[in-house]
């Protein structure tokens, strides 16, 4: 039993602090029917794998398995509170319909087999690629879901072993915009702030962020500052009324794909204003003239009419921003996966960077992750980057990653740069990819136009292995499925939005044959025997504790620096944030607060790119642009989106989450409280939109887009005129009738931010309408 009813209750009791106090502490735990605290037989160290917030909490064993969790009381990030998916989908460790054995492809049919057999394929695969199509014909579309040590290992594999340029990671559909803008402001990815800055913030601004139903324990803060003395107001920035919205001091819906006009606005009154810190841009920044020559272009005036938002509420909206002195801002999918996402997200940063709010408690810049582990999904380099942030454009960066792994400096793809996911798929459709290997993500239901993906994954000459621990939509189209062991069942470590590293260890055996992502991937290593420049199997590395040894050499010297964050000091002390070296031998809560960043050209991720087309600068344009290392202040005009809404499909489209369920459910699917407090599909639509179509709550309707059509019950909301909403969990595994019409993405466009090649959930078209008979 739950410590409480999460699902009617998500949030738990208000335990109220003003500001600059610690956060109160309040233990959340939920045990299996008959199982208590005492009859537990152990507790064993981990965090939450169901988002990115990083909830530490203790997994409870009895009778080897898993009974339950507990929040870790003395962490930093959750002081002890948990959310209800991490109350409940524990749970789904132990469905019933685990993949416990490897598949092998039997003409149209998947047989149970053994790991020589099913190994043995992908490695004889492999190597009649390697030796008739070379690396390139190799493609790897990974996660941010699995372990630091294991997107190490397999980046090592990738691009130190094969020598390919195609891995990416699903964190392209999820954070590439949230690295993109950290990038492009600050030369580096990093997350400048830090959750304690929610102690100590005057203003929360929260910009296409649903915090409440996606990362519960943060917006418990938030909630608990808002019942306390001093209390923040709160800036929502979101089409639909979400939970924020509803609390919030000031709520402003602005039409989908507008969030750049609406930040231009915000920034041409703050500039106005004259709300602006000089000095700090005087001294640690560079571009400021260029934005406020942008800006001039958006009065509110015209800003309003373009966002659709009242005039009154965008001053009102500049002047908090303007008045804050300890600004704390969040951004997140409203923006990331929205048109020009990432021009629109350095806009945030440029707020933060003309008002000085970076670098000191309450004033800070969240630019969210989502995915549990995304965080470590870049910094091993296993989406579009180079290991330890380093760039793949600078030279010396690679020779020293060649030199790290001791391999040929010419095997480190880096002619161009990596290949992006919705690039690596089109080399699939091309035929130019023959072999796709996917772990950890279900694309059948999660990328954009299905019926595309489908075709891609369906043709016979991509031979295509899904790694997971359940058969999924996507395992439907594998050669082989290769069975992992996950959270719980094995130990890694990962880092959540904040910086904060934790330990998950492992507290129970997998089931069956089942293997952790890291063996898996070493086995296919020694089997493939790549081997370094003295001859020795690549990579050096045996387990998980190995491999983070050596991701702590990686990262030295680099900002993600885990030099001095050993398993031991994770086990003594709990969460940590990094960078943690011999210098900040307990962490650093926040990056940044002297004013120096991680931007000198010879140091920096990247050098940036034009942010409305996409275009990658050279490193001359960058030292010229910014030789000190400065932090960067870039400005973007507003373009309209390509797919707007027209007589024939009137409806903006959006898409997104819900509380009680996670991405194509593989997990809350298979836990009984959370799957039946959301079992089906449905729209969003506003009370004047359904009047005029004759529909109420509940109507089953059919809504259709330029690429597909789905099937969903209509739910009448506080979202704004003209705007649908569709979640996108619903894919096919539990679906009775089998027809492809409830997945949100058979409705969804491709298309994708120039910048940060991330795509566009959330601006597309579409119709609906009534089912036909419907009452
Ligand atoms: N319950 C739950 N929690 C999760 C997850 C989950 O699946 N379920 N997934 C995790 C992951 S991987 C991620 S990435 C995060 C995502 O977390 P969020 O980004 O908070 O979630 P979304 O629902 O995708 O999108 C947030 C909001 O963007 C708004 N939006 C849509 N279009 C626009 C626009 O054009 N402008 C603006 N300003 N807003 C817009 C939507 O109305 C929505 O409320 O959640 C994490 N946490
Ligand atoms: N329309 C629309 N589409 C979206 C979004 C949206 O807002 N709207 N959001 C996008 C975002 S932000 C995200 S993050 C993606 C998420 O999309 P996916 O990554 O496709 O979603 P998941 O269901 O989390 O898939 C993870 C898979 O990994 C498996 N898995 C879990 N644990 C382990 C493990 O330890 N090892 C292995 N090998 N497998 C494991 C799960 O069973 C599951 O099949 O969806 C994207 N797609
Ligand atoms: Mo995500």
């Amino acid at each position: 039993m739950p410590t409480r009813d999460a699902i009617s209750d998500p949030w738990g009791a208000r335990t109220p602090y003003g500001q600059g106090e610690q956060w109160p502490a309040r233990v959340d735990a939920s045990l299996a029917d008959g199982v208590t605290a005492e009859s537990v037989d152990r507790w064993v160290r981990s965090a939450s794998l169901l988002h990115s917030n990083g909830d530490a909490l203790d997994i409870a064993v009895k009778d080897g398995r898993i009974a339950g969790v507990r929040g870790r009381e003395d962490d930093r990030v959750n002081r002890g509170r948990l959310d209800p998916k991490d109350l409940y989908a524990w749970q789904a460790n132990d469905a019933a319909d685990r993949l416990t054995r490897p598949l092998v492809r039997d003409g149209d049919r998947l047989v149970e087999s053994d790991w020589d057999t099913a190994m043995g394929r992908i490695v004889e695969h492999s190597k009649e690629l390697l030796a008739q199509r070379g690396p390139g014909s190799i493609g790897f579309y990974t996660t941010g879901q699995l372990f630091l040590e294991e997107y190490y290992t397999l980046t090592a594999i990738a691009r130190g072993g094969i020598g390919t340029n195609h891995l990416d990671g699903n964190t392209r559909l999820c954070t590439a915009t949230a690295a993109e803008a950290l990038k492009e402001s600050f030369g580096c990815d990093g997350q400048p702030g830090s959750y304690t800055d929610v102690d100590h913030a005057d203003v929360l601004a929260l910009y296409g962020h649903n915090v409440a139903e996606t990362q519960g324990v943060l917006w418990q803060r938030m909630l608990d500052r808002a019942a306390g003395a001093d209390p923040p107001a709160i800036l929502c920035v979101d089409p639909r009324r979400t939970p924020v919205a509803r609390a919030a001091t000031l709520h402003l819906a602005p039409l989908p794909g507008t969030n750049l006009a609406l930040l231009n606005g915000l920034l041409h009154e703050i500039l106005e204003h004259d709300w602006v810190d000089h000095d700090y841009v005087r001294e640690h920044t560079v571009g400021f003239a260029e934005l406020a020559e942008r800006v001039r272009q958006y009065p509110p005036e015209r800003v309003a009419r373009i966002c659709g938002v009242p005039e009154r509420d965008l001053r009102e909206a500049a002047a908090l921003l303007g008045g804050a002195e300890r600004l704390l801002s969040t951004v997140l999918q409203g923006f990331y996966q929205s048109h020009q996402a990432s021009a629109a997200a350095v806009q945030v940063n440029n707020v933060h960077l003309v008002r000085g709010m970076l670098g000191r408690p309450g004033a800070g810049v969240l630019q969210m992750n989502g995915q549990p582990t995304a965080q470590n999904t870049r910094e091993c380099g296993a989406n579009g980057d180079l290991t330890g942030f380093r760039n793949w454009a600078n030279d010396a960066h690679v020779r020293d990653l060649a030199r790290l792994w001791n391999v040929p400096e010419e095997r480190i793809p880096h002619y161009g740069p990596p290949t992006h996911l919705m690039q690596l798929l089109r080399y699939a459709e091309q035929g130019s990819i023959r072999l796709l290997w996917i772990s950890g993500t279900n694309p059948a239901v999660s990328l954009p136009e299905l019926s595309r993906v489908r075709e891609i994954l369906r043709q016979r000459r991509l031979f295509v292995v899904v790694q997971d621990i359940f058969r999924t939509e996507t395992a439907e189209f594998a050669d082989v499925v290769l069975p992992a062991a996950t959270w719980g069942e094995k130990t890694g470590t990962f880092t959540n939005a904040d910086r904060t590293v934790h330990l998950s260890e492992r507290a129970v055996d997998p089931p069956g044959d089942a293997v952790a992502d890291l063996g898996i991937f070493l086995d296919y290593a020694r089997r493939m025997d790549f081997r370094d420049n003295d001859g020795e199997p690549f990579p050096p590395w045996h387990d998980a504790e190995s491999a983070y040894a050596a991701w702590q050499r990686a990262s030295k010297g680099r900002p993600c620096d885990y030099s001095a964050l050993g398993y031991d000091k994770l086990r003594e002390l709990g969460g940590i944030q990094w960078p943690c070296d011999d210098e900040h031998p307990d962490g650093t809560e926040r990056l940044y607060a002297d004013g120096r960043f991680f931007a000198a050209p010879d140091y920096c991720e990247d050098y940036g790119k034009d942010l409305v087309t996409g275009a990658p600068l050279e490193r001359s344009d960058y030292a010229a642009l910014n030789p000190h290392g400065k932090a960067m202040i870039k400005a973007a005009e507003y373009l309209p989106a390509h797919e707007t809404p027209d007589a024939e499909f009137p409806f903006f489209l959006i898409t997104g989450r819900t509380l009680v369920h996670f991405h194509t459910r593989t997990k809350t699917g298979r836990t009984p409280e959370l799957r039946d407090a959301e079992p089906e599909v449905w729209v969003e639509i506003s009370r004047a939109d359904a009047a005029a179509h004759g529909i109420t709550d509940g109507t089953p309707t059919v809504l259709t887009s330029p690429r597909g059509r789905i099937r969903a019950r209509a739910r009448v909301s506080g979202i704004r005129d003209g705007v649908l909403f569709v979640p996108f969990h619903y894919g096919y595994w539990d679906d009775a009738d089998g027809e492809h019409d409830r997945a949100a993405n058979e409705l969804t466009i491709t298309d994708w931010d120039p910048a940060s090649k991330q795509p566009l959930f959330k601006t597309g078209a579409a119709a609906l309408r009534p089912e036909e008979g419907a009452p």
